[in-house]
């Protein structure tokens, strides 16, 4: 195929050192809530002298770090930043104020920022300055890793990533069986990576009790990247023997209980570590978006609904899923088996393919919605 080349417009050097930074951003996906990972190289002569990313936690910036190991030689460096430098003053002066300090020369980033105390302004403060600045180098590439903190800025809820693993012939498990192995070992890796990507993960009650599943990330070296993790259990029928329950002083358990779920039940998973919050019902059902605007509240980002078929429908429904990934193993179910609402041949109106592979004998297909 010979070497890449770079998208028409782009300068070679400034192509290669987004994507180097848009790499560097994904390190921290997941553990900046609420803050987007954000990555800043300071590039002097072709020679990075100053890199880092959003730290754990969403404090320093990017760019206040990677000027800090530069030093010196930020002056007439170009800075690479994969979101627009901030504008206000938070526990430290603003990024672009700090980058204009530096002596940066140039300023190339790649996604704008939607927050109204930067929009644009981070951008205006440099350009005041006199530094060169080049907006939008890669922005697509870069949002795709920040799509959760766009769309909790735009929409107020979190992006929602509805996973799937479905059976050859279009089904998710059997009724009343518990966990039936439909993918392999290198699928089941790629899913604790996403889990470890995600800020929330969320079943609902049948699944939980089906299955049993402890929903964390379970890769060596990053267990301690599970994401918290909610069960949509108005009546608190979790098990306080589930691993769920078992597992929640490690890991949040977030449970969306009814006013009136009975008090001892409450209590007693109080004791186990799960925490609980109200939700509004409508017809005896969560009202997913009034869940979705107090997720966001809390400064969860993304959301992975991992099942079962009611839940997943109930999203789809409400028009809440953002992506859609789809695991399909080799094997057959057959008739007994819980037909899944999607799959590769019925996709939802809205959504278009955004790749496709293949784990060992395991497809992957992933779509987004259009908007
Ligand atoms: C940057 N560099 O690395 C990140 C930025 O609560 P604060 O004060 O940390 O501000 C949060 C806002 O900062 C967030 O909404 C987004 O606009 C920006 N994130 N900005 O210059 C960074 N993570
Ligand atoms: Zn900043």
């Amino acid at each position: 195929k010979g070497a890449p080349t770079p998208p028409a417009g782009l300068e070679e050097t400034d192509w290669r050192f987004m994507a180097a930074a848009i790499r560097l951003s994904r390190r921290h996906l997941g553990r900046t809530v609420t803050n987007p990972s954000v990555a800043t190289l300071i590039v002097r002569d072709g020679h990075v002298v100053g890199r880092a990313v959003t730290a754990v936690g969403g404090r320093p910036h990017a760019e206040t770090q990677a000027l800090e190991e530069a030093g010196a030689l930020a002056l007439g460096a170009t800075a690479y930043v994969t979101l627009e430098p901030c504008a206000h003053h938070g526990r430290t002066p603003p990024c672009a104020e700090a980058l204009v300090t530096a002596g940066v020369k140039r300023v190339v980033g790649a996604a704008s920022d939607p927050d109204p105390r930067v929009s644009g302004k981070g951008y205006a403060i440099l350009r005041d300055a006199g530094i060169e600045v080049v907006e939008g180098v890669l922005a697509d590439e870069a949002a795709d890793l920040m799509k959760g903190y766009l769309i909790r800025s735009l929409k107020r809820r979190p992006e929602v990533i509805l996973k799937l693993a479905l059976s050859a012939d279009g089904k998710i498990g059997v009724e009343g069986e518990g966990q039936v192995p439909i993918t392999a070992d290198t699928a089941r890796r790629q899913v604790h990576m996403m889990r470890a990507e995600a800020d929330a993960i969320l079943v609902g009650i049948g699944t939980a009790l089906a299955d049993d599943p402890a929903l964390t990330c379970r890769l060596p070296g990053l267990e301690a990247r599970s994401p918290a993790r909610i069960v949509l259990d108005r009546r608190l029928r979790l098990p306080l023997g589930s691993k769920l329950v078992q597992s929640a002083r490690e890991v949040p358990l977030l449970l969306t209980a009814a006013s009136d779920a009975e008090p001892a039940r409450r209590a007693a998973l109080a004791d186990a570590g799960a925490e609980f919050f109200a939700v509004e019902t409508v017809d005896g059902h969560i009202a997913l978006p009034e869940l979705m605007d107090d997720l966001a509240a809390r400064g969860i980002s993304s959301l992975i609904v991992e099942g079962g078929a009611y839940t997943a429908e109930a999203f789809l429904a409400e028009g809440l899923v953002d992506r859609l990934c789809l695991f399909v193993g080799p094997g057959e179910i057959g008739p007994r088996g819980i037909a899944s609402p999607v799959g590769p041949d019925h996709i939802p109106q809205g959504f278009t393919k955004l790749r496709e592979a293949r784990f060992g004998d395991d497809g992957y297909f992933e779509y987004a919605r259009a908007d």
